[in-house]
């Protein structure tokens, strides 16, 4: 029997290829991304990911049951070594970290918080989908770069078995609920998202 994520995923096939094989994570793979364009991915991520850690707080507060709110407290805590790592970047790379961000990543950030209000189900599938997508982006990156990248603490972040066992978990949580025409959306929404974030850091448009 096919799982709820299996379906998900299924669904977006084209859209999930599209985000593997763009011109940002090629780039970053090969060497060949301008350092400008990863500052522009930096700055743009590190306000995501404050955004995001507002979502997760409030996700987690409609959580059902003690194993979703000990999956999602466990993402949380994640969050506060990473946003370090962004920070740490950022100085040495000259960079400030509260520029506007892009009217793609607002919205982003936005639909992340609005998700919630539609209730757990929908709220958990937009969490696994957000993290999935990141999961399997820098995987790619991964498994075409030299060890020597300097991108190398970024793609250890989000490719590691670590983070791969809870995307595994936040996956588990999905596949307890059914497949609705909501979480369809939801799912199909983040992945838009996720390739219109790419683009935009990519072309800086
Ligand atoms: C994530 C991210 C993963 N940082 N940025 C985008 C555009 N999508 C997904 O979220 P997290 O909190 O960094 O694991």
């Amino acid at each position: 029997m096919s799982t709820t994520t299996s379906k998900l995923l299924d669904g977006q096939s084209e859209a999930w290829q599209m985000i593997l094989e763009h011109p940002f994570i090629a780039a970053t793979s090969d060497g060949s991304l301008p350092p400008v364009t990863f500052d522009r991915w930096l700055t743009e991520d590190y306000f995501f990911v404050l955004s995001f850690r507002a979502f997760l707080d409030a996700l987690r507060r409609v959580a059902p049951d003690n194993t979703a709110r000990e999956v999602l407290a466990g993402g949380l805590a994640a969050l506060v070594p990473e946003l370090a790592m962004f920070e740490r970047e950022a100085v040495a790379r000259g960079l400030r970290l509260d520029a506007e961000p892009s009217l793609v990543n607002l919205g982003y950030s936005s639909y992340l918080l609005a998700s919630v209000t539609e209730g757990w189900p929908v709220g958990i599938t937009v969490l696994y989908g957000v993290e999935k997508a990141y999961y399997d982006a820098w995987a790619a990156v991964r498994d075409r770069t030299a060890p020597k990248s300097p991108y190398a603490e970024f793609i250890r972040n989000w490719s590691s078995p670590a983070f791969a066992a809870y995307v595994d978990r936040l996956a588990a949580l999905v596949d307890r609920e059914p497949l609705t025409r909501e979480s369809e959306r939801a799912f199909g929404r983040v992945v838009r998202f996720e390739l219109a974030f790419w683009d935009q850091v990519h072309s800086g448009a």
